[in-house]
């Protein structure tokens, strides 16, 4: 059974120190190779958005400056993907700005196309194309799509200072449809739009209610849009508050990637550092997010070496790392284990 809110709450008020150990202590207990999984980016249809949501550079709603664009032609995504792979990256993820995908929609066929064209690859591909239906959230795992990213971005009584054109709970339902289609999901939040620490634990306590835990949870920092709502009402996050809801949700979620997301451009390498330490496990690699400059890869390549965790898999092998269930049983032993 997952985390309640009232749990994560107590989690959350630990003693910094005592919150990071035990975040750490999980983390290795439950290391798996590569020790930092690198993601790579691809928006394959910029802009034009008829959603509002308030942070986002390609809602139709705001004059951010992004034009919507046609879909990727397959050669081009191919290319992209190459490239990236050659990089190292470890998984794909393919983004759309549209309001979702029905069944019938032409463009979910298109998409499809676009999924089997990087079959050859044999990289993880994560798609996030908004709200799905039930027979498009089928047909994209037929097609090869493992992931699906949905993110829930904020608690469910914040979400309407950020959304009007869809509420928390179609984003709710769309992450059922994709799991119940055998996709992993990956949904996470937005820190910085003017939320409390509390509407964050809602989304995590959402996310622990669902049938299934995601396979993944990305935590991005809000980067402030010109033109969108949230250019102005962006409320900066003492670097404590993001570290503190990575590690719960390191340890709410031990066998889930949690995701070092967007904004990791504002943050020092060595607050970066303190992210992993605290249970972030995986980063978004390459110059460009999905219309916003990422950290640069040669400054990801030199922290994740000073480190020592760039490519651990050429280094230790996959074998040291492999199994997601925890190496020992002490988790059951300490005062974080929580009753039957
Ligand atoms: N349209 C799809 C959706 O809404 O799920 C996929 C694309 S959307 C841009 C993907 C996610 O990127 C959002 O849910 C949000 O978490 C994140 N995001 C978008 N703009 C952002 C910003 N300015 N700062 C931080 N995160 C942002
Ligand atoms: C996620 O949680 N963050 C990524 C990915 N999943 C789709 C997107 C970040 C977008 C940052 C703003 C931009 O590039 O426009
Ligand atoms: Fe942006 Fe996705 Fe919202 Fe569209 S649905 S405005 S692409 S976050």
């Amino acid at each position: 059974m997952g985390y309640s809110l009232a749990e994560l709450e107590e989690l959350y008020q630990l003693p910094l120190w005592e919150l990071l150990s035990e975040a750490n202590r999980i983390q290795q207990q439950y290391r798996r190779c590569p020790q930092i999984q690198l993601c790579y980016l691809i928006n394959v249809r910029q802009g034009g958005c008829p959603e509002d949501c308030a942070y986002c550079a390609q809602s139709a709603h705001y004059p951010s400056g992004r034009k919507a664009s046609a879909l990727m032609k397959p050669a081009e995504l191919l290319a992209c993907a190459q490239q990236a792979k050659e990089k190292g990256v470890h998984r794909l993820c393919l983004g759309a700005a549209w309001r979702g995908l029905k069944e019938d929609d032409p463009k979910l066929a298109e998409i499809c196309q676009l999924v089997e064209t990087l079959r050859p690859l044999e990289l993880e591909v994560c798609t996030t194309l908004g709200l799905l239906a039930k027979g498009a959230a089928q047909k994209l795992r037929e097609s090869g799509v493992g992931f699906y990213n949905h993110n829930l971005n904020t608690g469910p009584r914040f979400y309407p200072r950020i959304a009007s054109t869809h509420s928390f709970q179609d984003r709710v339902r769309t992450l059922e449809v994709a799991q119940e289609a055998g996709l992993a999901l990956c949904s996470g939040g937005i820190i910085g739009m003017g939320e409390s620490w509390r509407d964050r634990l809602e989304l995590l306590a959402t996310l622990s209610s669902l049938p299934g835990a995601p396979e993944s949870i990305p935590w991005n920092l809000l980067v402030p849009i010109p033109g969108t709502p949230l250019e102005e009402l962006r409320a900066p996050v003492p670097l404590w508050d993001v570290v503190r809801i990575l590690a719960v949700t390191r340890i709410a979620f031990p066998k889930a990637r949690v995701r070092l997301s967007a904004g990791r451009r504002e943050l020092s390498q060595e607050a970066q550092a303190l992210c992993f330490l605290a249970g972030a496990d995986s980063i978004f690699f390459g110059e460009k997010l999905l219309t916003v400059p990422n950290q640069p890869e040669k400054d990801d390549r030199n922290l994740l070496q000073e480190l020592g965790l760039w490519d651990a898999t050429d280094r230790f092998g996959s074998r040291l790392f492999a199994s997601p269930e925890p190496a020992s049983s002490a988790v059951a032993q300490t005062r974080f284990s929580r009753k039957k």
